[in-house]
Formats: C-alpha cells, sequence, structure tokens
C-alpha cells in the first residue's frame, strides 16, 4: 500500500484523513514544523509550505478555516490563533445579537509527491447559537452546515467526512491519487 504522511499538529483534522484514506494509503501522522508565510488565501500558505517539506513526501498538509459572513470572512487565515484565544465562545459573543449567521469552512490539501496538487472544499452553513456536541474538534461546536440542524460535533467523523470542507477535498485527493 502507498505511504503517504500526514503533517500535522492536530489530532481531530488526523482522525478525519484516516478515516477516509486508510483503505487506500498507509497514513501516519507526523509533526514537523514548516513556515506559514502572512498571507489572506490558505492557498498561498499550503503552496509556499510544501517547499519546506520536500525531506517528508510523500505527504499532505492541510491548511483550514472558518470564514463568517456578519464578520467579513473573519476569522478566516486567522481561525487557528482566534481559537487559542477567543475559542468557540468567544465567537458567539461578537455575533450575539447578530441575525445573519452564515459561514463556511473552507479547507486546502496540498499534496506533494513527485509534483504538487492542491485540492480545496467549502462547506457553507451557519454558526449555532450555543456551543453542542461533544464530537470533533475546533469551530465544530458551534457549526451547523446546510440543510442539518445538528453542529459538526454532532456528527460522528465518518459523516463530517461526507459533507465536510475536508470530505470534498479528501474526494479530490483520492480521485487524482488513485485514476
Ligand atoms: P496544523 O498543524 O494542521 O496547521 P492547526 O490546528 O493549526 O493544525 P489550521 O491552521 O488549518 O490547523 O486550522 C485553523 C483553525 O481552524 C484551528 O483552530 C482548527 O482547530 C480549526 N479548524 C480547522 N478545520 C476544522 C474543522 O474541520 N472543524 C472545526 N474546526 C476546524
Amino acid at each position: 500500500m502507498k505511504k503517504l504522511n500526514v503533517i500535522t499538529s492536530n489530532q481531530g483534522k488526523y482522525e478525519e484523513y484516516k478515516d477516509m484514506l486508510a483503505d487506500s494509503f498507509s497514513v501516519s501522522m507526523k509533526k514537523v514544523h514548516y513556515h506559514e508565510i502572512q498571507t489572506d488565501r490558505l492557498k498561498d500558505v499550503v503552496v509556499h509550505a510544501l517547499d519546506d517539506l520536500v525531506d517528508h513526501a510523500p505527504l499532505i498538509i492541510d491548511d483550514s478555516g472558518l470564514f463568517i459572513d456578519a464578520l467579513n470572512d473573519f476569522p478566516g487565515v486567522y481561525s487557528a490563533y482566534v481559537m487559542r484565544t477567543l475559542g468557540c465562545g468567544g465567537i458567539l459573543k461578537l455575533l450575539e445579537g447578530e441575525k445573519d449567521r452564515g459561514a463556511r469552512f473552507e479547507c486546502m490539501i496540498g499534496l506533494l509527491e513527485e509534483d504538487k496538487k492542491i485540492f480545496k472544499g467549502v462547506c457553507k452553513g451557519s454558526i449555532s447559537h450555543e456551543i453542542r456536541g461533544e464530537h470533533g474538534f475546533g469551530y465544530d461546536p458551534i457549526f451547523v452546515p446546510s440543510g442539518y440542524d445538528i453542529t459538526f460535533a454532532e456528527m460522528k467523523t465518518d459523516q463530517k467526512n461526507e459533507l465536510s470542507h475536508r470530505g470534498k477535498a479528501m474526494k479530490q485527493l483520492l480521485e487524482y491519487t488513485l485514476s
């Protein structure tokens, strides 16, 4: 089976990759620090980071973010920092009294084998009024995907993968690598 290193410090992300890729790849999680450039686009972060990581190929990296309509796409590329500082509770406070709860998650996967390739997945939804659910990680307890009335944190990994930003990007990755 082909090897694939998942370069991330985020155990939650890794669980999602394992759930969807382990039938096709021998996946392992690797925590390797790489340089993340300051930019307002997730794609730029991924393209630049891949150059730092050639020694660990074949590999994937993942840069993701939550973009909230009423906050002009904040926290976006700052999602990791905002999670550490404000957390889900802080986001709910920022949206107190706000009727427009629209939001989306974006995920960029960077694949480095012989070539570089980028896959993007987007999942639209809304921000809940309270923290709900025990599964997942990060902003999952406040994100309700469109067409559902439960948060990502109220879903099991396989259900989240069927509709999430990361699941959609992984589907493209699988189509590309297995074709
Ligand atoms: P890496 O080591 O892979 O970079 P990270 O946690 O720093 O891990 P990101 O910068 O991509 O990853 O993530 C930005 C933030 O958004 C971070 O706080 C994540 O927990 C959160 N996040 C990313 N994907 C998410 C998802 O599917 N559900 C909930 N929160 C998510």
